[in-house]
């Protein structure tokens, strides 16, 4: 059976994966990196002094929860898309219950919290840290996968605000990031807000440092996308036959990491029944970190049909915070 019919009838990862590895060149779908060991590797990417995402996005929320939570017309249930550890979530949480305290004499359970995202593992990580830290706020999680859908949040009561935070966003091309968005707006009511973090363009070396840090936790995290592949698919990738790779593309704006074959090789992938063949130098594409100027943020969201109220940055302009109405 040739490799385009095999494809048919496989599904999600699978296929993706046949198809990714079949190409040239070749690629893998970055939600591969977030098994448990990856989704581990990446709270240490983002604890690294190199990578200013977290801390300097952290920073940004510091200073301005309340002023945004404000903005956003006070909305008492909060959803956040992709829950990570929930710090930054904690302080717009915070304001929250500041601005309702302030409103409505503190009664109990003014603030909803809806963690999202499609590892219940991450979602149930979320939920105890809220519950602990603020037991004020009720805490929902809901198991979905919103890069396909939003369907359930339409059917959310009251006024919500969503979090899409940490420049995930940045992760897609600007097309399928709008499209993304364009279905996120969909489901949106009047009044409803989303507040969107998202890495701005800054030094390259600055950037370059951020993607391939002195520890080499981020190596350890690109490779890992291979060990995955190695347990999920019988493969017999030799993580010391690849090395992590970083590239700046000034044409994309975006930060590219690749894995790159060490010498020519074959690799088999069993569950799949495909050989892989290397060439030395010949590089898997597993990661694009688009780093936007402010026209490239006005461009994708208004091309998803939300316009821009109000946006809140750092003081070198690496990190902006953007409060969107549909
Ligand atoms: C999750 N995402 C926003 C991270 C980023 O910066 O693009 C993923 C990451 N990849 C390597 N380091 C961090």
């Amino acid at each position: 059976m040739s490799v385009n019919s095999a494809a048919l009838l496989l599904e999600g990862d699978a296929r993706e994966v046949l198809h990714g590895l079949s190409t040239r060149p070749k690629k893998l779908p970055v939600r591969l990196f977030y098994d448990a060991a990856g989704s581990a590797l990446f709270e240490q990417i983002t604890e690294l002094p190199e990578y200013y995402v977290t801390s300097t996005e952290q920073g940004i929320f510091e200073r301005h929860a309340l002023a945004m939570v404000a903005a956003a017309g006070g909305a008492s249930t909060i959803v956040e898309l992709g829950a990570g550890t929930a710090k930054k979530t904690m302080l717009v949480l915070r304001a929250s219950l500041d601005l309702h305290r302030r409103h409505n004499n503190g009664s109990r359970h003014d603030v909803t919290f809806i963690p999202v995202d499609v590892s219940s593992f991450a979602l149930g990580l979320a939920n105890d840290r809220v519950r602990s830290e603020l037991p004020q706020v009720a805490v929902h999680p809901l198991v979905m996968d919103y890069t396909h859908s939003f369907a359930p949040l339409s059917q959310l009561p009251g006024a919500k605000l969503i979090l899409y935070i940490g420049s995930s966003i940045g992760n897609f091309e600007p097309m399928a990031a709008s499209a993304l968005l364009r279905r996120l707006r969909s489901s949106l009511n009047p009044g409803d807000s989303l507040l969107l973090g998202v890495d701005m363009r800054k030094p390259v070396d600055v950037l370059l440092r951020a993607y391939d840090d002195s520890e080499g936790v981020t190596a350890r995290f690109n490779l890992n996308i291979l060990t995955r592949i190695n347990r999920e698919f019988e493969a017999d990738f030799d993580l010391s036959a690849f090395e992590h790779c970083v590239r700046w593309s000034e044409r994309h704006s975006r930060i590219e990491m690749h894995l790159r074959s060490r010498v020519a090789q074959s690799v088999r992938v069993a569950a799949l029944d495909l050989t892989v063949d290397f060439d030395e130098g010949e590089t898997i594409h597993t990661e694009n970190s688009y780093k936007f100027t402010p026209s490239m943020l006005e461009a994708v969201t208004f091309n998803a049909g939300f316009a821009i109220e109000q946006s809140w940055s750092d003081e070198r302009n690496w990190f902006t915070v953007t409060l969107l109405r549909a």
